[in-house]
């Protein structure tokens, strides 16, 4: 693997002149937009920005195609539902070493880079967590010159856009690309098809082998688009493969000779609506028809554009797949490729039922990300049967094969077998994605090491008997590229200084920061950034909320998706308490705080809408009430998302990472926030664990009950109402919310919350762990007017973050289950 730091990249030697890159622009804002100088706004030097840029990516990607191709590489396929990619014009340029160049040009053009950056939609074809950690995958992937592919849907409407309106979240639909995407390129020329519904017929073959035709009683296109993945310093150029569906030329005549017409013109129609929408959940059971067809449709799109590739190099020889083929498979939402593969070797390739076997589980591996029962994927027996028949029949014999080989190993224990089978009996019979990912893979991993620990504990614990080093760990990383050197440009410039500029191949060259951490002149200086970027930030803020915030406040900052377990209500509670306690003493004594939170609740969600809904009217109250003398803010931005979490991240001072132990499985944003050196309060959950290890114990807040003190207080039985009664603060909170305080007319809007946490049980703790979060954040409070020992605590931050790159996380996947190699591209 090549990966010098100062070895400019061939595209961008042709590109780096200035007076090229203009001539470029010009001629795109011509010939590709026909417009010119004169007449053109933001959008369209925007584009003709993005085309001049893509004339190298492309270039790039003819390259690295061509020479993964000659080489005949192994490469890993990741196959997810979800790529969350934000905005790529700043990321390419920055990977091409283009930035600086582009800059200038358009300066000279009258052009100012940062404001037509602007211009850019997020990509936002994802949730959250899971889909993030892709698309910092891929860039890693490209980096290392890794060959590898990224396999999705292409969405027509990514997640929705979230408004604010009176305090409450309003979905609006997310169009992408409503005005074209420069990035993106259709590739006619490798459609797949794609069969549903229907039956199967059971044949028999000359030599009295049964054979199953599956007659489908649908078929659908599916029209690959590629966005070009270019790695940092624009060697490899990967590509990220999101399937379109479409209506197939196919029309079928057996439904229209029966007089079906309008039946076969409904079936075009249901075709288009299945890359129609990302289904905005995370982490909850979507249980729709629709669902489950999407993630097939990718699946099999994705299987058989591997294999043509395949077979183009080996023909019908199948003895080498496993040798150049790894399917990653992002959660569960893939699984259905398992059976799907089964069924291409079976039926169609005609191997035997063990030969197949024997491939399909050297081929997959499966990342689990969420412990949460709800969030398991289950899918209702008659639903698979219905829409994909044969798969079913393969479900069903790889669960019979398995079944004996759990008898081998527990002979006649049938509470064994109840758990291990892919088929859940009850009153509706339901298929177990999870158990069939296992069973279907040569490894699983966890995110982290708590949560990785956990899976083989508690969710797997028979599979780990079984298969004893089948589950392993593969913590989470994050690129640094797009979330320190893209991001923050300041601290990158300053880092540079101290430790050279090759820290984005290298993260734990960070760690020579950490000799300048008592130097009282880097101290001044690396909080001077810090204080830039809270200036942005504040100016964002006022922009978009009409709220004036003190840049020498603390910004607190908690961003990620609204869930109970992640407890943003535990945060909105401290706040009132805060509040309260103003109330009461008017000199209260802390450090004024500007807390800020970003987060997308899923439409149907309903308590989790009532928290977003609670902190914008608590803030709102606070933010306008004298009394409290600016000492609180409370600002919810509306509509998170990458390119906004880009701004945030960087002006953060404190990281909220606050889930009840055990429910987190890793988290990144709290990796991405301590590397620009904001400092973490979090439990001891996912990889806050790993921070601290990281960091020491000296340089992050950790609070509350550890996971073996959540299981442990569950066992006994968690009665919330004693928290309740017995600390006069959280009571006088939650009463709080009772009122009309914060909903002027509208007594009871906030009661949702203290139902949940108290009638409702409290499921994920926040009265158990309320009273040790409030002195934790009293420490920060304290730590933080020490202006030096914060300073040294933010640098210690940054410099201890080189475990987190996501180029860690890859070589991981490399050495433990891909066996991957590195394919310079000349
Ligand atoms: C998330 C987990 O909640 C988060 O802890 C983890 O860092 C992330 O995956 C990446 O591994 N899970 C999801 C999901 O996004 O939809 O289950």
């Amino acid at each position: 693997m090549s990966r010098k730091a100062k070895a400019p990249s061939k595209i961008a030697e042709n590109a780096n002149d200035k007076n090229v890159f203009k001539d470029a622009v010009i001629r795109h804002l011509h010939c590709t937009l026909g417009t010119d100088e004169n007449k053109a706004n933001n959008h369209a030097w925007w584009k003709a920005t993005c085309s001049a840029i893509q004339e190298n990516v492309l270039e790039g990607l003819r390259k690295t195609q061509k020479t993964h191709y000659l080489n005949d590489t192994r490469a890993v396929h990741y196959l997810s539902a979800e790529f969350l990619m934000g905005r790529l014009l700043s990321n390419n340029m920055h990977n091409l070493g283009l930035f600086n160049t582009a800059q200038e040009a358009l300066k000279e053009l009258g052009v100012e880079l940062t404001d037509i950056m602007e211009e850019e939609p997020d990509m936002a074809l994802g949730n959250g967590g899971l889909g993030r950690l892709a698309a910092c995958f891929i860039d890693s992937l490209a980096t290392m010159e890794l060959p590898a592919i990224g396999y999705g849907i292409h969405y027509e409407h990514g997640l929705f856009r979230q408004e604010i309106k009176s305090g409450a979240q309003i979905e609006r639909p997310d169009s992408w690309r409503d005005y074209g995407n420069p990035w993106e390129i259709c590739r006619p020329e490798s459609i797949q098809e794609v069969s549903l519904y229907g039956y199967v017929e059971t044949k028999y073959g000359e030599n009295g082998r049964i054979q199953k035709e599956w007659h489908p009683g649908l078929t659908v296109k599916g029209v690959p688009w590629d966005i070009p993945v270019v790695g940092y310093q624009g060697k490899t150029v990967n590509v990220l493969r999101l399937w379109q569906s479409e209506a197939s030329d196919y029309f079928n005549w057996d439904v229209f000779n029966a007089g079906g017409y309008v039946d076969a013109q409904r079936e075009n129609v249901h075709a288009e609506t299945i890359s129609k929408v990302l289904y905005p959940n995370d982490e909850t059971e979507a249980g729709k028809e629709l669902r489950l067809i999407q993630q097939y449709f990718f699946c099999s799109c994705s299987l058989k554009d591997i294999i043509r590739r395949y077979k183009r190099a080996h023909g019908d020889d199948w003895s080498r797949f496993v040798e150049q083929v790894v399917i990653q498979l992002n959660d569960t939402h893939p699984a259905i490729a398992i059976p799907e593969l089964m069924r291409i070797l079976v039926d169609r390739a005609e191997l035997d039922w063990e030969k197949a076997w024997n491939i399909s589980t050297q081929v997959f591996a499966y990342t689990n990300h969420t412990l949460l029962p709800e969030a398991l994927e289950k899918w209702p027996a008659r639903m698979i049967e219905k829409i994909l028949p044969r798969h079913l029949e393969i479900i069903y014999e790889i669960n019979h094969r398995f079944m004996d080989l759990v008898d081998k190993k527990w002979p006649g224990d049938n509470e064994k077998k109840a758990k291990l089978s892919i088929i859940e009996e009850g009153s509706e019979k339901m298929v177990r994605m999870g158990n069939l990912s296992v069973i279907g893979s040569f490894a699983v991993n966890g995110v982290a090491e708590i949560h990785s620990r956990l899976v083989k504990q508690n969710l797997f614990p028979e599979f780990e008997a079984l298969w004893p080093g089948k589950i392993t760990n593969v913590t989470n990383g994050i690129t640094p590229r797009r979330w320190l050197k893209a991001c923050n440009p300041a601290l990158s410039a300053l880092i540079d200084k101290k430790v050279g500029d090759d820290w984005p191949l290298h993260l734990k060259k960070l760690e020579g920061l950490e000799k300048h951490a008592n130097n009282k002149t880097f101290q001044k200086q690396f909080m001077q950034v810090k204080q830039a970027n809270k200036q942005l930030l504040a100016n964002e803020i006022k922009q978009t909320l009409d709220i004036d915030v003190d840049v020498n406040a603390i910004f607190d900052v908690q961003i990620k998706r609204l869930h109970e377990y992640k407890r943003q209500h535990l945060n909105l509670l401290h706040i009132m308490a805060l509040y309260r306690r103003i109330l009461e003493n008017p000199d209260y004594d802390m450090h004024p705080r500007v807390f800020i939170f970003g987060a997308k609740a899923a439409p149907g969600y309903r308590l989790a809408k009532d928290i977003i809904y609670a902190i914008n009217m608590v803030g709102n109250k606070i933010n306008n009430d004298p009394r409290v003398k600016n000492k609180i803010k409370v600002v919810f931005l509306p509509n998170y998302r990458v390119s906004l979490a880009e701004k945030m991240i960087p002006a953060s001072d404190v990281s909220e990472q606050i889930s009840t132990a055990g429910k987190e499985a890793s988290g990144t944003g709290n990796m991405k926030l301590a590397l620009n050196g904001a400092l973490t309060i979090g439990t001891l959950d996912g990889a806050n664990i790993e921070i601290a290890e990281e960091v020491g114990d000296d340089n992050i807040f950790i609070f509350g009950m550890t996971v073996e003190e959540v299981e442990a207080l569950k066992a006994k039985g968690y009665n919330p109402h004693d928290y309740y009664y017995r600390d006069a603060e959280i009571k006088a909170i939650l009463d709080w919310l009772e009122t009309d305080y914060f909903t002027p007319g509208k007594p009871g809007a906030l009661v949702s919350i203290k139902q949940s946490l108290l009638e409702q049980g409290d499921a994920y703790m926040v009265l158990a762990d309320y009273r040790a979060y409030s002195d934790a954040q009293a420490k920060v409070d304290e730590a933080y007017r020490d202006k030096e020992r914060w300073a040294k605590m933010a640098i210690i931050n940054t410099a201890k973050m080189g475990k987190f790159t996501s180029d860690r996380s890859i070589q991981d996947y490399v050495d433990k289950i891909w066996k991957l190699r590195a394919c310079e591209v000349k």
